[in-house]
């Protein structure tokens, strides 16, 4: 008999099943699991992915509330990529300096026909001059959308302009949506543009021994909030946070930290390893999504900094959040034990979540990310003190990826032996696949046809996604929910976050609204019509 994935596989056509089989996995069905990722998507197959503008504008700088982001091109674009995403932000003040907050307001140049065929820049210089006018901000961001690429603008031009005519920050991203193949270039180019213009301009030192910057946090729901409570109860100073309520006048100051946590690798992992290129900053690996990845995210900080108080205070810590947790945890742990579900979101997420589905006893039965690349399934180590090409005396015998970025090596289990050993310690980044059950479906670039398909034959309790993705599940009558925007829940990190979450999956799964009703359809012919007029 087939495997569940050969049986979906098998439908299409000889093209398609060989591109798809290779973005398609069954955990211990190969010879080695190995996936392809970050590639096309097949020309008219409904993929759920977004573009290189949506990774740029709307994920990774959208969230700094006191930069005012000016898109310019159509006004679609600054619409669909303004508050959908539900990274939450207030206005605050830290060392007597005050960062507002602009995530109310959308400003786009609107473009039109006109401005394709005689070119956009003066209607760009004019919309600055109407933001300093209204707002006065500190720091403007103006990014492009497809038609801006495709015309020519010198956005960076305009950019340098506005610096000297208005004295402020102004950085220009050129994040056209056709870039790349997915978000993932967005988030790169956005990376890119931090750390070359902002990071490193302010000089505002830490007051507490212990600092970090939270990288790959974007306060979806409040996500970032928690954390920062529960690293600032341990005793750590936050100096930024990439960039959930992140702002610029935080991020200047990024390199006075001590460390860098990475809790979204992928849409912010080139900001992780500039910095450790740039200024020699460490960064690790944590995970806030579920209470075990907490406790642990918890303790490799205390490990990292080794100091005995610390780590003291980091366990009283835990022991407090896990006591005030305990009875609700425990409840809907009895409720949720023994059900299943899939998992399909954009780069970390359907790997996070696996783990906090596990708090409750939730086995994951098929996963996927829109555009990770491969190391976020598969895994990667990050030698802090070698650079591959390098000190490549070192680690001869390790394979570096053809692509090398620093510090990524892909090594085998006596390898990474060889290295401990001589007291090179490897931090590591665990992909996807570690922790997955046997004969789990791994599904790179999820398809709708493919969700449609894996549904039927898996039938899992419940199906995680995005907007997108989610009606398909919730037609057929299983419960739906968004990991994207949390259906507007939340804050799921954290302890408490992870209480809000059983609570969310014990209504749905009890109250299955949705499996009562039947499509009128299904039972009653329904098409009414006259022919030819009244
Ligand atoms: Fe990172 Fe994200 Fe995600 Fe992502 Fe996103 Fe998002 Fe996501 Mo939507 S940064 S990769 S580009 S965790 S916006 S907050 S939910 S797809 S899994
Ligand atoms: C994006 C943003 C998104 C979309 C969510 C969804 C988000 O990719 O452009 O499809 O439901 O989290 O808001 O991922």
């Amino acid at each position: 008999m087939s495997s569940v994935r050969e049986k979906v596989l098998e439908q299409y056509s000889s093209r398609v099943y060989k591109n798809r089989k290779e973005h398609v996995i069954a955990i211990g069905e190969h010879e080695k699991d190995v996936v392809t990722a970050n590639t096309r998507a097949i020309p008219g197959i409904i993929t759920q992915r977004g573009c290189c503008f949506a990774g740029c504008k709307g994920v990774v700088l959208g969230p700094i509330k006191d930069a005012a982001i000016i898109v310019h091109g159509p006004i679609g674009c600054a619409y669909y990529s303004w508050g959908t995403r539900r990274h939450k932000a207030v206005a605050d003040e830290k060392n007597g300096e005050k960062a507002d907050c602009y995530l109310e307001y959308c400003f786009s140049t609107d473009m039109q026909e006109s401005d394709i065929v005689f070119g956009g820049e003066k209607k760009l210089k004019k919309a600055i001059e109407e933001v300093v006018g209204l707002i006065h901000p500190k720091c403007i961001f103006i990014c492009s959308t497809c038609p801006v690429g495709l015309i020519g603008d010198d956005i960076h031009a305009v950019a340098k302009w506005a610096q000297e005519e208005y004295e402020i920050k102004c950085i220009a991203f050129s994040c056209e949506g056709y870039k790349g193949v997915s978000q993932s270039a967005g988030h790169h180019i956005a990376n890119n543009q931090l750390i070359r213009y902002i990071i490193g301009t302010g000089d505002h030192q830490p007051e507490k021994k212990y600092s970090v910057n939270v990288l790959g946090e974007y306060n979806i729901g409040g996500d970032g909030w928690e954390v920062e409570k529960i690293l600032k109860r341990c005793g750590i100073e936050v100096v930024s946070v990439f960039t959930g309520s992140g702002s610029y006048r935080d991020i200047k100051n990024a390199h006075t930290a001590s460390l860098n946590l990475v809790q979204c690798h992928r849409s912010i992992n080139y900001v992780a390893d500039m910095m450790k290129d740039k200024y020699g900053m460490d960064w690790i690996k944590v995970n806030f999504i579920g209470i075990e990845s907490c406790k642990k995210s918890l303790r490799d900080i205390g490990e990292y900094f080794g100091d005995e108080e610390l780590k003291a205070r980091i366990e009283a810590v835990i022991a407090d959040e896990e006591d005030a947790i305990r009875d609700e945890v425990e409840y809907y742990e009895s409720k949720l034990k023994g059900k299943t579900a899939a998992l399909y979101v954009g780069g970390s997420r359907s790997h996070h979540y696996q783990l906090l589905l596990k708090d409750f006893g939730i086995s994951t039965v098929l996963a996927g990310y829109e555009f990770a690349h491969r190391d976020d399934y598969e895994g990667r180590e990050v030698i802090p003190d070698i650079k591959p090409d390098a000190d490549s005396k070192n680690i001869e015998s390790i394979e570096v990826e053809a692509d090398p970025k620093f510090y990524r090596v892909y090594m085998t289990d006596e390898q990474k032996a060889a290295l401990e050993e001589k007291g090179v310690k490897i931090n590591y980044y665990e992909g996807m696949f570690k922790g997955m059950d046997e004969g789990a479906i791994i599904c790179d670039d999820l398809n709708h046809f493919e969700t449609e398909e894996f549904m039927k034959i898996l039938k899992p309790d419940i199906f995680f996604s995005g907007i997108k993705d989610k009606f398909v599940a919730q037609k057929s009558g299983m419960l739906s929910r968004q990991l994207h925007s949390y259906d507007y829940s939340g804050p799921y990190a954290g302890f408490r976050g992870a209480v809000n979450f059983g609570r969310d999956l014990v209504m749905g799964l009890y109250t299955p609204a949705w499996s009562y009703v039947k499509a009128p359809w299904k039972d009653t012919p329904c098409i009414e019509g006259t022919l030819g007029g009244d």
